[in-house]
């Protein structure tokens, strides 16, 4: 195997044997044939789209096939078994319906007929496959992975009835690129990113529009981080429509439903807070499901990455749900959460009530631009001096305490904003607030990134400049492939001096760093002393 798609990849350079998030080899063969899979169905519907033919549910299907592979999402080989083989039945209708045919290369792949056979047919699919450039081979993988997080958007999104035929054409022209005959230099294959970078853009927005018109526009809102006497249920991931599922299944059971990780921000939404038993938010973020899961007394739903591999004092309480897979731990299909409500009913529950702190969530765009005139007055009288968004994902490594330490020093009269898990190396810290606004600004979820670009977009607006001329500065963390994929957008609309860390992507190689630092002046994290210095002056 080879897999170097995160930022936890082995030595910093690939997970060779197995994969540091658990992946077996067996499982990255399999993505890596399922994305050889989807560039074959790819280069057939941009054939059919040729011929005027559209195929909304081939092109829905593309995304979810895609974002399966992310990391932490799925890790059940008998999954992508089943993935390589629609993916194929798919593209031999699409083409027999547009009438197109390929004899070679990805569009005409046949799988074996075993999973054996299957694995052993993945190398074609492998990011190492073939001898080329190395910087070309680093563009692609940006692409790859970016597209990626593009795909989990557009997931999101659909299953909330947001779709735009562009951004399923842009996935389709980018897995196909490198097959389509077109021959790219380096700078042809960054446009590409770029384009990616715009397609996500499109995708986050489409995302906000099911998000907020769906369940209402986030609303500040204290959440307990305590817990109370009765039996419950942990909701993982990132899903909304899952977590409104279960709230309306568990209404007058007596359970009451806990947000981990990415799931803090839901409590925002009008339409999740109006339900009674949806009370409060359990541990931090993803990386420590391990030591926080065991302490849990119900049942556990992942909806989405991050799933780890489940510990044996727990995993007979984790389900699964939508794209995540674990094998032997139970599947639910179709919005039924029976067996997790079952599991819950079964467990003593918390014995106790424990309140406990609380934190204060839903400062989304649209809150955050309804105090917009104040902001604007705090900045012109100089009580706010500069804003920080410190977002990104969080993670096991070393070097995250960076962000922990970069905002507990941001001085008094600063504003941090942040979004996604990376928060929770600093989401409960009281920074105070300046003349009635809040220091800590919580914009919501990394699916929420659109959000954080709108809020800079209208303070540069209000301040008659651009966003790279604002008081403001981007502290980013990343790990994963929708990380990647936010990058590339940030990069797309011209967003300069981003300082990214705890370390560099593996698959960007010197000179396409070169080209990223000279055009963008994107930076590694240094210390958060030398960085708020290089900031503040
Ligand atoms: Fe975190 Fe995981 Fe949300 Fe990522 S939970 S690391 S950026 O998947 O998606 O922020
Ligand atoms: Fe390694 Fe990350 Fe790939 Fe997992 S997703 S195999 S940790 S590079």
């Amino acid at each position: 195997m080879f897999c170097n798609q995160c930022e936890q990849t082995a030595k910093g350079t690939g997970c060779t044997t197995i994969g540091v998030c658990g992946k077996q080899p067996e499982v990255s063969a399999l993505q890596d044939l399922t994305i050889y899979a989807l560039r074959g169905l790819s280069l057939v519907a941009l054939a059919a789209r040729e011929k005027g033919i559209i195929d909304a549910k081939i092109d829905e299907y593309t995304a979810k096939a895609l974002f399966t592979t992310l990391t932490n999402v799925n890790f059940d080989p008998a999954r992508f078994d089943v993935y390589v083989r629609e993916i194929v039945a798919h593209r031999k209708a699409l083409a027999a319906r547009a009438g197109v045919d390929f004899s070679e290369g990805p569009a005409a792949f046949e799988p074996a007929s075993t999973l054996d056979g299957l694995v052993a047919q993945a190398e074609i699919g492998s990011v190492t496959a073939g001898a080329e450039d190395a910087d070309i081979r680093s563009l692609k993988q940006i692409l790859l992975y970016g597209m990626k997080g593009v795909a989990a958007y557009v997931d999101h999104a659909a299953i909330l009835g947001q779709t735009d035929a562009a951004v399923f054409g842009f996935l389709h022209k980018g897995l196909a690129a490198g097959y389509d005959g077109v021959a790219r230099d380096l700078g042809a294959w960054i446009e590409l990113a770029m384009e990616c970078g715009r397609a996500n853009l499109r995708a986050m927005e489409l995302l906000d529009a099911g998000n907020t018109t769906t369940y209402g526009h986030p609303v500040p809102t204290q959440v307990p981080l305590g817990h109370r006497k009765g039996k419950c249920i942990l909701v993982s991931g990132h899903d909304l429509k899952d977590l409104f599922e279960l709230l309306k299944q568990t209404e007058g059971k007596g359970i009451d439903i806990y947000t981990h990780g990415e799931m803090l921000p839901t409590h925002a939404y009008p339409e999740l807070k109006k339900f009674p038993h949806f009370y409060g938010h359990f541990g931090t973020a993803w990386q420590n499901q391990h030591k926080e899961f065991p302490a849990f007394p119900g049942a556990i739903l992942f909806t989405t990455n991050c799933i780890q591999k489940p510990q044996a004092s727990y995993a007979a309480n984790v389900f699964t749900t939508g794209l995540v897979g674990w094998p032997g731990l139970v599947h639910c299909e179709n919005h039924d959460f029976t067996p997790v409500i079952n599991k819950a009913l079964e467990l003593p529950g918390f014995t106790d009530d424990v309140p406990g702190k609380t934190v204060t969530v839903g400062f989304g765009r649209n809150t955050v631009m309804s105090v917009a005139p104040a902001v604007i007055d705090a900045v012109k009288s100089g009580a706010i001096r500069h804003f920080f968004l410190v977002g990104g994902c969080d993670g096991a490594k070393p070097g995250r305490n960076y962000y922990t330490e970069f905002v507990e020093k941001t001085p008094a009269d600063t504003v941090v904003l942040t979004l996604a898990c990376g928060k929770f190396r600093f989401f409960d810290k009281d920074l105070g607030t300046i003349g009635g606004i809040p220091r800590l600004l919580d914009v919501g979820q990394c699916n929420d990134a659109y959000s954080a670009i709108k809020i800079a977009s209208a303070l540069a607006e209000a301040f008659n400049c651009g966003v790279n001329d604002l008081p403001l500065s981007l502290v980013l963390s990343w790990y994963e492939q929708k990380a990647v994929a936010i990058l590339l957008t940030l990069l797309a609309i011209g967003i300069k001096d981003i300082r990214l860390g705890p370390s560099l992507p593996a698959f960007v190689t010197p000179n396409v760093l070169k080209f990223l630092v000279d055009n963008f002046n994107i930076k590694p994290i240094s210390t958060a002393d030398e960085d708020l210095k290089a900031i503040l002056g």
